[in-house]
């Protein structure tokens, strides 16, 4: 009887001892919100690379031509929530020469072939105005490039999110490896303005 007691215990501390790790490392995923989410760039260090080790930045057509142009910058003031920063993107399209810019961050290879939707608050600035349009893009690993057009923005912010499907010319997610917002002169409804972004993120839809 005794020898069956201890027998039984050492398989409930085997049991524990492979349990344990499993779960912690299933709260710790529950936590970091992987598990419907995986947050991509909150900005809320105020500094580089994004939550996933990605550096980013703004990107020019022209540098040479200084009547376009997009720079960045991390911005407290008009941060999404209550803590950190968000993305500042003040850009121009004015130019009398074909002009775009934006911006790019790397997403490291990222598989989210297992989410749905890319999602990312935005917002313009009431002040100096702001393109209710703009381009973003997802590259990747095999140089495909997938695009879609953000409409509608505002000067609130608004939780944009884009199924992933609806990314005209890519087809395969599981090795990402740029996510780039672009603003064109053609397409955008003020010429120059500021936009900011924040919570660029990968979701699953809701079972
Ligand atoms: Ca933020």
């Amino acid at each position: 009887m005794v020898k069956k007691l201890v027998y039984v215990a050492m398989i409930i501390a085997m049991v524990c001892a492979f349990a344990l790790p499993a779960a912690n490392a299933a709260e710790k995923a529950a936590s970091a919100g992987t598990a419907t989410e995986l947050l991509v760039a909150d900005f809320d260090s105020g500094e580089k690379p994004n939550n996933i080790g990605g550096d980013f930045g703004a990107w020019n057509k022209d540098p040479t031509d200084f009547s376009q142009g997009c720079s960045e910058a991390f911005d407290s003031v008009n941060r999404y929530g209550t803590k950190g920063f968000a993305m500042k993107l003040e850009y121009s399209v004015e130019s009398k020469n074909p002009a775009y810019n934006g911006f790019w961050m790397f997403l490291q290879n990222l598989d989210a072939s297992k989410y749905d939707n890319v999602a990312l608050r935005v917002k313009g600035d009431a002040k100096t105005g702001y393109t209710t349009v703009f381009k973003i893009e997802l590259k990747n690993a095999a140089k495909q490039v997938g695009r879609y057009y953000v409409t509608n923005i505002t000067d609130q912010w608004q939780d944009i999110v884009i199924p992933l499907k609806d990314f005209k010319g890519i087809t395969d997610y599981s090795n990402l490896t740029e996510f780039v917002i672009v603003f064109e002169d053609r397409i955008a409804s003020n010429k120059k303005g500021i936009i900011y972004v924040d919570d660029i993120r990968f979701t699953k839809n809701k079972a």
